[in-house]
């Protein structure tokens, strides 16, 4: 049975298969875990983003799915994009960030990745309150291990800051 672990710390140290990015539609880069991603990976990350665009989504990645690139530099091998929701412009926003986290483990079957990494998806710029996000974030994750049985070895949730890494320890906790 695949595990659900928790930890603080940079996402684009992790030694993992494949770490999901919280980017945006255009999947060319911003702030954030994104804008440290491709800091920290290097041009072949964005090199790859902009073949995406120009052949499977011209007009952008839509908010929920995911796609699979290269990881560059990265420890990691493949850098999985989803898009998270902007929390002011839904009024039920937790279907769309539970589908990028779905989109992605199923995203991470499909090039063989068997653990995976994700930062708070929509809990920076996009302002998701943590403590909301972080019980979608895990039962989402812990269904797609049941409906991908075998098939992933890790799923951990790496959180940067103190209030998130709490928010996350206790969903994982009541579970
Ligand atoms: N490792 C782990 N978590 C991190 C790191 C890191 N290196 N850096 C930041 N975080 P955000 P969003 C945390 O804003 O809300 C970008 O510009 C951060 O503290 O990165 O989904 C994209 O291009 C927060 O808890 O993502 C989009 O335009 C969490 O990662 C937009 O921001 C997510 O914050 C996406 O916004």
């Amino acid at each position: 049975m695949a595990e659900i672990t928790v930890h603080q710390g940079d996402l684009t140290r992790q030694r993992v298969d494949a770490v999901v990015n919280a980017a945006n539609s255009s999947l060319l880069g911003g702030g954030g875990v994104d804008g440290a991603i491709h800091r920290a990976g290097g041009p072949a990350i964005l090199a790859a983003c902009r073949r995406i665009r120009s052949t499977d989504w011209p007009e952008g990645l839509p908010t929920g799915r995911a796609v699979a690139t290269t990881a560059g530099d990265l420890p990691a091998r493949w850098v999985i994009h989803t898009v998270g929701p902007v929390y002011d412009h839904h009024d039920d926003p937790a279907p769309l960030l539970r589908s990028c986290h779905v989109e992605s483990l199923r995203v991470a079957v499909e090039v063989g990745a068997r653990t995976v990494a994700f930062p708070a998806i929509s809990c920076g710029v996009y302002g998701y309150p943590v403590d909301e996000a972080a019980p979608v974030a895990v039962a989402a994750v812990a269904d797609a291990l049941a409906e991908l049985a075998g098939r992933l070895d890790e799923v951990r949730f790496v959180l940067f800051d103190d209030a998130s890494h709490r928010a996350w320890r206790a969903a994982l906790d009541r579970r």
